[in-house]
């Protein structure tokens, strides 16, 4: 008997991923990968709620899974599976959309900020994307579902919509709860550090790939955003940029703020601002050339992702066929 915790989580290959992913999702999952049983997908289902050049987010979802190999997760320990290769998500999804209000979704406050940033295509998909996450985590039984704070409020309508399931059917879904890490939970934008630093926003040199070349990342590094003080101190209400740059620091060293604070003492930002680019130069070096010798090996890709399918659909299947039997549809014919 498997007696491990279940982990579900995954990442939109909507942009090329960031040091925010890095630091926000793939350092803590490839943490979890030996005490729990991991479930870790590309979302490309979820990715295409905003419209999507094809070629790009072929190449982006290929490039994704090879970034999450070169960060540290072995294929052997974790399932990582593109999402749109386990079909049960989008079958249980349906199902799961037959036990959610309207009014549940017309609350998430991230539809608002998406409904907002994408007004020329407000589409379905956008609004009833909690409802695939939903099966996405109840279809493994997942235990904890690691996310970063933006994403709290559909955990917790994950468990909503799998209460009044249960309720209805008894103990089908496991209780999900959402792993909110204690450090790096939010790594915001290096020019507008009072938003999040996020990967379909490349544009505004506030965001920092895994991929980028080191004389970009330090340029981007350069150029961040931080206060009139000059005075390195770890305070994100009253100094944003500093402190987001610290925590960003503190994560590629392993350093506390208080070290930090000390290192930096009478001090420039200038010099501050050099440190920090650098510590993400050499933490992001190793996974780069990694994940480019892994993109030249598309057959040994190819043979993870299949696997992660066969793995991931099987326990999808299970879970699916259960709930179809409990709302009454016919079983298939053995035949
Ligand atoms: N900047 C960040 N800091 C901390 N955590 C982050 N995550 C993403 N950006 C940061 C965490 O990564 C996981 C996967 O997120 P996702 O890519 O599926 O969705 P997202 O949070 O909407 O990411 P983006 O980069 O902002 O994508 P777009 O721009 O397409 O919406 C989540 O656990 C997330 O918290």
């Amino acid at each position: 008997m498997n007696e491990k915790k279940t982990i579900l989580s995954g990442i939109k290959p909507s942009g090329d991923l960031t040091l925010g992913s890095y630091i926000g999702a793939l350092k803590n999952w490839v943490e979890l990968s030996d005490q729990y049983d991991c479930y870790y997908m590309m979302a490309d289902m979820h990715a295409i709620t905003v419209r999507q050049n094809p070629a790009e987010l072929r190449r982006r979802t290929l490039a994704q899974l090879a970034q999450y190999i070169a960060c540290g997760l072995d294929p052997q320990k974790n399932t990582i599976f593109i999402q749109s290769h386990v079909p049960a998500h989008a079958e249980l999804s349906w199902v799961l959309a037959c036990y959610t209000m309207f009014g549940e979704l017309s609350r998430m406050t991230q539809f608002k900020d998406k409904s907002a940033k994408n007004a020329d295509n407000i589409n379905a998909g956008l609004f009833t994307y909690p409802v695939l996450m939903a099966a996405d985590i109840l279809i493994y039984q997942a235990d904890l579902v690691p996310v970063g704070e933006d994403q709290k409020q559909h955990v917790e309508l994950t468990r909503d919509i799998a209460q009044r399931f249960n309720g209805v059917y008894g103990d089908v879904f496991k209780m999900p709860e959402p792993f909110i890490p204690k450090t790096g939970a939010r790594i915001m934008s290096l020019q507008e550090p009072q938003n999040k630093m996020s990967k379909s926003e490349q544009d505004s040199g506030g965001c920092v790939c895994i991929m980028d070349k080191p004389e970009d990342i330090m340029r981007a590094f350069k150029r961040a955003v931080t206060d009139c003080e000059t005075c390195v101190r770890f305070d994100p209400a009253a100094k944003p940029g500093v402190s987001n740059l610290m925590q960003i620091y503190s994560v590629c060293t392993g350093r506390s703020f208080d070290a930090i604070e000390s290192e930096f003492a009478g001090r420039g930002y200038g010099d501050f601002k050099l440190a920090v680019g650098e510590a993400v130069v050499e933490t992001m070096r190793p996974i780069r050339e990694e994940a480019e010798r892994l993109l030249k090996d598309k057959a040994y890709l190819e043979s993870v992702y299949a696997d992660g399918a066969k793995r991931a659909s099987y326990v999808a299947g299970r879970t699916v066929s259960k709930v179809y039997k409990k709302v009454g549809f016919v079983p298939k014919s053995a035949l």
